[in-house]
């Protein structure tokens, strides 16, 4: 199923008045407005491949009917996103979830969709079927140099597929741990970690980049070999420029500081970008913005600060995409509010008076400053992301154009009702 413009037009029209007089009402309170709303035009998202249809948790899993079968029909998923939200322009691939073995016909159906390849991630975490060792005992730090050779070749083999496809990026999380005190020598696990990185490094095209997430446990229970945003920023500073950090929002212990993280990280040159989820006890990979919008519009308004600071476009050279699981919503719908949500933090950080809230902080005005960035918080947006979407091709109101459109129904009428897709 495809969702052409004409359509999505054509119910715009019913709900145009109502955004008009909303939108109007905003856009006299904001004095740039037209920047604001050619940033957030600029702005997109990458969709992750695992994340189209239903992950469930290690006790069961409930399809929700007509999830994509194959790679094909994921880029399709996000082609219908990206018509209806016109900020989702790219897919992220995991391999071997995803294989990509016909780069042309894949390429060519993605760029008919207005979409490209965003960075492409290996998956040393779990044991494909035919695999000659195992990765009971970690990957790229195994005591084993034979299993260490064998995931540093999958980490290359990934950056080949995502060459054909014109990816620029490979991003790499290691499932590589303990479970136990006393099972690992911490530091050669570090050191053998960034050998085997050493040797992927090697491998990357002179345009492309590494992105080392880290995450502080689970599967591993009781050390995790990058386990925060230290052990990542030391391994991407030793491995060189072509290396950063990538933060993913639920890879952090309960009520750590991530702006700060987010912050150190861009004034360092080293914030490869992000996994956008939302969590309430642990790597829940909720829906952004569902439980503590409040923290992603903070992350938001070091990255406006930082970025301007820096003179950087913020549509481009960071990596901007979602990481989340969905066990009771549907996909579609979970990924069109989490894209939402994360341009909703995005333009509420636009509207921050920087100038005031640095006035503020050298007068040490802490009631003011506060309220600076409260104002714009407390500020609805939607309007403006709405204009946004309407003069970029796409819906005032996503969601409701995808139910009213059926587009779920269509979907299982096509693929079926008990669908089995790849990844979490
Ligand atoms: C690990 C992780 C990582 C994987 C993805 C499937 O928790 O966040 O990014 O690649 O989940
Ligand atoms: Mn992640
Ligand atoms: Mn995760």
């Amino acid at each position: 199923m495809q969702i052409n413009k004409e359509t999505v037009q054509n119910i715009n029209n019913d709900a145009f008045p109502s955004h008009q007089r909303r939108f109007n009402y905003l856009a006299d309170e904001i004095n740039n407005v037209e920047t604001i709303i050619q940033k957030l035009i600029a702005f997109n998202i990458a969709i992750p491949s695992w994340a189209l249809g239903t992950g469930g948790t290690r006790f069961g899993r409930f399809s929700g009917g007509g999830e994509p079968r194959s790679l094909e029909e994921k880029i399709e998923d996000v082609g219908l996103i990206h018509a209806l939200n016109r900020s989702s322009n790219s897919i992220s691939l995991h391999i071997p979830w995803d294989i990509p073995d016909n780069a042309p016909s894949i390429k060519a159906l993605a760029s008919q969709l207005g979409l490209h390849f965003d960075a492409v991630n290996s998956n040393t975490f779990q044991d494909q079927p035919n695999q000659a060792l195992s990765y009971k005992f970690g990957s790229l730090h195994h005591v084993d140099k034979a299993v260490r050779q064998q995931a540093v070749e999958h980490n290359i083999e990934v950056i080949k597929y995502g060459e054909e496809l014109g990816s620029t990026a490979l991003s790499v999380w290691l499932a590589d741990g303990s479970n136990f005190p006393g099972q690992l020598n911490f530091r050669n696990a570090f050191q053998t970690t960034l050998e085997s990185l050493q040797q992927v490094y090697a491998a990357l095209p002179d345009d492309w980049k590494i992105w080392i997430e880290y995450k502080p446990y689970e599967p591993n229970f009781y050390s995790t070999t990058i386990g925060d945003w230290g052990q990542s920023y030391l391994l991407a500073n030793k491995l060189g420029a072509k290396a950063s950090t990538l933060v993913d929002l639920g890879h952090h212990l309960p009520n750590t500081n991530i702006e700060q993280i987010v912050s150190l990280l861009l004034m360092e040159g080293k914030l490869a970008g992000f996994h956008f989820n939302d969590s309430k006890y642990g790597d829940d990979d909720l829906t952004v913005g569902c439980i503590n919008p409040y923290q992603l519009y903070l992350i938001f308004n070091e990255l406006v600060e930082g970025l301007d600071a820096r003179n950087l476009n913020h549509a481009t050279g960071i990596g901007w995409m979602i990481d989340a699981s969905h066990n009771v919503k549907d996909p579609v719908e979970d990924l069109l509010q989490s894209v939402e949500a994360i341009k909703i933090a995005y333009a509420q950080a636009l509207l921050v008076d920087q100038d005031k809230l640095k006035q503020a902080q050298l007068n040490n005005d802490v009631a003011r400053a506060q309220e600076i960035l409260q104002h714009a918080y407390r500020t609805d947006v939607r309007p403006l992301l709405a204009e946004a979407r309407l003069r970029a091709g796409g819906a005032l109101q996503p969601l409701e154009v995808f139910r009213s459109l059926k587009v779920r129904e269509n979907l299982i009428q096509e693929r079926g009702l008990k669908t089995v897709t790849t990844g979490l």
